[in-house]
């Protein structure tokens, strides 16, 4: 594999790979506010369905403090059928132009070409395909041609029959094994290496020992086990059954999404500390917080800390 412009060299605890060109940065993990424009999402589908009613919460994502805006048209849930690209393209072009005019960076959730060549004329900045360009074989050229950032998730199949899927003897290297493949992939037809993110995809294709471990392995993801040069690496953990299964009351009950929140909060800053990029998330206030918590923590803790700006908010400049 060939190394990139934007590589983060050192300990993953210190160092931690730039955006990819024309996207937000920052010295902390980003958030992405998640809007799915889809009756039938993991969590949150049917509530922002509607071009009006999904702009005013992409406008009140930001607001809260989402670096980026995630809109997807298709839901991914376990077992979701697929939609036309014409009916996925009405749910989220409206909303993309709507969004990137307030000035907002989107990213479109797409496993469709054709769906991101309207997205990116309509102003999407990134392309997050959950599918690394295996569902569609045209993407990764004319995101090559886009010129656009393109998180490439790690993926095993549709959702319709994806937890068959989750067979591995070891889920890190294998996944870390199977994105290379794409990168080498989607580098061939033409992507810029320093525009590439990565994505392990928690809950596609994986059970929640699979989720866990790779959380804990985001720096070997990042490096795709290897020596080579650092990848910036998206994590999408939000309200995902894994939690709630994990958060399972005493008869084994799995807790609902909408109680899974504060769990999801949990994760995102232990991500961010472990070198994670993005965190994608649902409710993006507390999400915005922990990662801003998570950045303090790394400064205090890298050999350099002392010498960085210090986190103040007092007025008298006096921080506790
Ligand atoms: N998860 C979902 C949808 N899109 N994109 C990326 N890059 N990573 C993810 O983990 C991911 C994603 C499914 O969750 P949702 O239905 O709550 O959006």
């Amino acid at each position: 594999m060939t190394s990139h412009p934007g590589a983060a060299e050192g300990h993953p605890a210190q160092r931690r790979p730039p955006s990819p060109p024309g996207l937000p940065d920052a010295d902390r993990c980003l958030v992405m506010g998640v809007l799915n424009v889809t009756p039938d999402s993991f969590s949150d589908g049917g509530q922002w369905f509607g071009p009006d009613a999904a702009i005013a919460h992409g406008i009140e994502l930001a607001a809260q403090g989402a670096d980026i805006v995630d809109v997807g048209g298709e839901s991914t849930r376990p077992g979701a059928q697929r939609i036309t690209a014409e009916e996925e393209l009405r749910r989220v072009g409206p909303v993309i132009e709507g969004l990137a005019a307030a000035g907002i960076p989107v990213s479109v959730d797409t496993m469709r070409a054709e769906v991101v060549e309207l997205a990116v004329q309509a102003g999407a900045r990134l392309v997050n395909d959950v599918s690394g360009g295996l569902a569609d074989p045209q993407m990764p050229r004319l995101v090559a041609a886009a010129g656009v950032p393109y998180v490439v998730m790690h993926w095993r199949g549709h959702s319709h029959d994806m937890n068959r899927r989750a067979v591995y003897a070891d889920v890190v290297s294998e996944v870390c094994q199977e994105l290379r493949q794409r990168v080498d992939a989607v580098i061939t037809e033409g992507v810029d290496p320093a525009r590439i993110v990565l994505d392990p995809g928690l809950g596609f294709a994986k059970l929640p020992e699979h989720n866990w471990a790779l959380l804990t392995a985001l720096d070997r993801v990042s490096r795709l086990d290897s020596s080579g040069p650092a990848f910036p690496v998206l994590v999408g953990a939000s309200r995902k059954r894994f939690l709630g299964r994990l958060l399972a009351d005493d008869a084994g009950t799995v807790r609902p999404f909408s109680g899974c929140d504060d769990a999801t909060v949990a994760v995102t800053a232990l991500a961010a500390v472990g070198g994670a990029w993005c965190a994608r998330v649902h409710q993006v206030t507390a999400n915005a917080d922990a990662v801003r918590v998570a950045q303090a923590w790394r400064r205090a803790g890298s050999p350099a800390g002392h010498r960085e700006t210090p986190v103040t908010g007092s007025a008298s400049g006096v921080s506790r």
